[in-house]
């Protein structure tokens, strides 16, 4: 029925859009201090167990997954001896330079996350200088894992009042912390820490941070709402097809428009889900009136043929559009908070089917958890 939509490519297009400005985040600190378990935390897709790594220089190695829109840097070689360790921090410091002097956001580092095991309670002068050299050169996050207490302690305050440079300090505890069988410290400071990450990073790389991580879906919703009237703006000025134009444009753009909230949902909406899903929106028979209008099937619908179908005013499609953004904008949120769990994508469907019908006798129709 959609024949002439190919929802596979039009996914793919939007992806790599985003995909194009993914953020460097650099993640350092010694071995056992829980950068992966931090790191798989906060971003979707397990990319610190099941990452592909690329080595980028002699000491730098990224780890990239696909669908995820981050890259997650690693450094080699700081698990040798002391001495070793000089030249190799020496040389991570020149190739970050390096990679600087290109001048382009999307091949230098764009923050860095150092990360010190909070349980340790202390940190050598040796480190303190590293952490100082690198702050010369990108933004630093200082990151105190594995904390339980979030008092103010000496040592917190000994990091803090260090003579860094630094972006800010943050306290995280990534996995639950179990003393006895019935006590536990909750995992927290995650979202605090990837809004601050989200605040460094250049807004042109923002939009692939909110899509890669999995911790902040207020910003999905939002920045998901921002891409929709985008999307409806830009189709709007076209909208009004004259009798005897083709419906296709019209179609291509709501799909597009679905397709870029689902990329910014991330990982677990992936490919898959939106061709299956989003494809049956317009390919359902008989429900409300206004998704006739989805993907070109008003044409058929109505059983005239282009010459009256095709009179679609601006407004009408903008109308439309917006509310089938909001439908599945909502239906996007209960399946990221797990309220959906078991349902089959045809339920899925008459979910956004229903929430969009209720959208449309909507004044000024929203999604549900926006800011
Ligand atoms: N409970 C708990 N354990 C953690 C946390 N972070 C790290 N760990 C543990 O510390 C160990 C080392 O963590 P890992 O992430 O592999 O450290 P890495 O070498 O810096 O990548 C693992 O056994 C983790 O389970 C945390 O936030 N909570
Ligand atoms: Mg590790």
């Amino acid at each position: 029925m959609n024949s002439n939509i190919d929802f596979g490519d039009i996914f793919d297009k939007e992806y790599q859009k985003v995909n194009k400005m993914r953020p460097n985040i650099l993640v350092v600190g010694k071995t056992g201090v829980g950068k992966s378990t931090l790191v798989n935390a906060i971003f979707s897709g397990k990319i610190a167990e099941t990452g592909v790594g690329t080595p980028v220089s002699k000491n730098l190695t990224k780890y990239e997954r696909e669908g995820v829109p981050v890259s997650i840097w690693d450094t080699r070689g700081l698990e040798l001896k002391e001495e070793a360790q000089i030249q190799t921090k020496q040389e991570i410091i020149d190739e970050i330079r390096e990679l600087k002097k290109e001048n382009d956001i999307i091949k230098q580092i764009n923050v860095c996350w150092y990360c010190i095991n909070y349980l340790g309670k202390r940190i050598e002068e040796s480190e303190i200088e590293w952490i100082q050299q690198i702050a010369h050169e990108v933004p630093v996050i200082i990151v105190l894992t594995q904390t339980q207490s979030k008092k103010d302690d000496e040592f917190y305050k000994s990091i803090r009042s260090m003579e860094i440079p630094y972006k800010q300090v943050m306290r995280v505890l990534a996995e639950p912390f179990y003393f006895d069988d019935d006590m536990m410290i909750k995992p927290h400071g995650l979202k605090e820490l990837s809004d601050v990450t989200f605040q460094i990073l250049p807004e042109q790389l923002r939009k692939a941070y909110i899509s890669a991580q999995k911790v902040d879906l207020q910003k999905k919703i939002n920045t998901a709402w921002i891409a929709a009237g985008t999307a409806i703006t830009g189709s709007a000025a076209s909208a009004f097809l004259p009798p005897g134009a083709d419906l296709a444009g019209v179609a291509a753009a709501q799909a597009g428009m679905l397709a870029s909230i689902t990329v910014i949902f991330g990982l677990e909406f992936g490919k898959n889900f939106f061709v299956s899903v989003v494809a049956g929106i317009g390919s359902r028979a008989g429900i409300t009136a206004g998704i006739t209008y989805f993907f070109g099937s008003l044409a058929k619908a109505t059983g005239v043929g282009y010459v009256a179908a095709s009179g679609i005013e601006a407004a009408v499609n903008t109308g439309i559009s917006t509310a089938l953004a909001v439908a599945y904008i909502n239906v996007c949120t209960r399946l990221v908070e797990g309220r959906l769990n078991n349902k089959s994508n045809e339920e899925i469907l008459e979910m956004i089917n229903n929430e969009f019908t209720k959208q449309r006798n909507e004044k000024n129709p929203k999604p549900d958890g926006l800011d």
